[in-house]
């Protein structure tokens, strides 16, 4: 078999449910020697349960090459590689990702006077990624996603984790975004972790940004190194955590401005602690893994700062998981919100009235026993109203 999977009319491509469950087709390319999906310009496409893996191609969109309109849901798009540009998939129309992971894609390592880009996705149109993952993918250039000067629409990325993934020539290892400040990249509810871009400076493991970038209830974090605003750059932060722990959390001569309760581990996003950002902070994160939901996340820990911290006007309903926000006295900062379990725990020593605790204030009765944590307490088990906050007590006599 040879030649690419010319897709020129509209089309579905699925697999029929077994007992209620949808099995998984893969499309292996080890031998194809060409691409394998090819999405025509003005077509509508859909794609369902597939992994797409192992192409091998000069020219870029290994995986996929999209110019048209697609859907992938529940789609794997890995091992994949291209001597230029989109290991995983080129996308010049408008391609939406849901629950699907674009990983272990690759572009070639070049000379360096025509870097390869774009490991996992190179993008010139409309890209939305929701509750997906872009991980493990290695380019020159943008090693998850490079988004092209010639973008053509706005980049949004929902609830989803750009993790692990390697630039080698130092130059934006999660997203490399070229696109200028008409077409935005949004970014909310999602984790930037693990991404790898240093080359003797640190210029943006986790994001490198010559256009317009807004980060909203997002957490950047583990990365080497975080947010670089280059010369045209400018980053957006609202409830946002950058916390790097090996680099700095933010690089560059362009503009990074809050809105307002971001919070940053060593003072370099240019924070306003008068409008409630938490500048120079260790944010304590767990490590990236599965907290439930889709996605790979950073649990908030007890104690964490971001708890209950960020600005209730730009809360969002949920968080990056899917949990409801907010959980507690308040919506978390980060894409991650600290869920709140009601212990109930008989009557109060007090009063003879019923206390209720909150997770985040006592992860464990045996936690409150320590000086200095706090509970909260209202004066009936099943009412959310009253709440009066004791900090500096103990619980012991509850
Ligand atoms: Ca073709
Ligand atoms: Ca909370």
């Amino acid at each position: 078999m040879a030649g690419d999977l010319d897709i020129t009319d509209p089309l579905d491509i699925l697999t029929t449910p077994i007992n209620g469950i949808a099995p998984i087709m893969t499309i292996d390319a080890s031998h194809l020697e060409d691409r394998v999906f090819d999405v025509h310009p003005r077509v509508r496409v859909t794609m369902s349960n597939l992994i797409i893996q192992n192409g091998q191609l000069g020219d870029g969109g290994v995986g996929i090459r999209n110019q048209g309109n697609l859907d992938l849901s529940n789609v794997i798009v890995r091992f994949n590689k291209s001597l230029s540009r989109g290991g995983g998939i080129e996308n010049a129309g408008i391609l939406t990702l849901v629950n699907s992971t674009i990983g272990g894609n690759e572009t070639a390592a070049s000379d360096g006077i025509y870097p390869t880009k774009g490991g996992g996705i190179w993008n010139e149109g409309r890209l939305r990624l929701i509750d997906s993952s872009v991980s493990d993918n290695v380019s020159d250039v943008g090693g998850g996603i490079f988004n092209s000067s010639s973008a053509t629409d706005t980049v949004d990325i929902v609830r989803s984790t750009v993790s692990r993934n390697d630039a080698r020539l130092g130059l934006g290892a999660g997203l490399h975004n070229e696109a200028g400040p008409n077409v935005p990249v949004y970014i909310e509810n999602s984790t930037f972790s693990g991404n790898h871009a240093y080359q003797g400076a640190f210029h943006g493991g986790a994001i490198w940004n010559d256009g317009t970038i807004g980060l909203l209830h997002s957490t950047v974090h583990d990365n080497l190194s975080g947010l670089h605003a280059d010369a045209n750059g400018a980053f957006i932060l609202v409830n946002t955590i950058i916390a790097e722990k090996y680099s700095y959390s933010c690089t560059g001569s362009g503009i990074f401005s809050t809105i307002g309760r971001n919070l940053d581990s060593d003072n370099t996003c240019q924070l306003n602690p008068a409008i409630g950002d938490i500048p120079g902070v260790d944010p304590l994160l767990g490590p990236l893994q599965s907290n439930g939901g889709p996605t790979e996340t950073h649990a908030l820990l007890a104690g964490s700062p971001a708890i209950d911290a960020a600005d209730s006007t730009f809360c969002l309903p949920i968080d990056q998981r899917g949990i409801a926000r907010p959980q507690g006295a308040g919506c978390d900062i980060g894409a991650y919100e600290l869920p709140a379990r009601r212990v109930p725990r008989g009557e109060s020593a007090e009063n003879g009235r019923q206390h209720l605790f909150l997770e985040d204030q006592c992860p464990l009765l045996a936690r409150c026993a320590l000086p200095g944590a706090v509970f909260i307490r209202a004066p009936l088990l099943s009412s959310s109203f009253g709440f009066s906050v004791r900090i500096g007590r103990t619980c012991d006599g509850v």
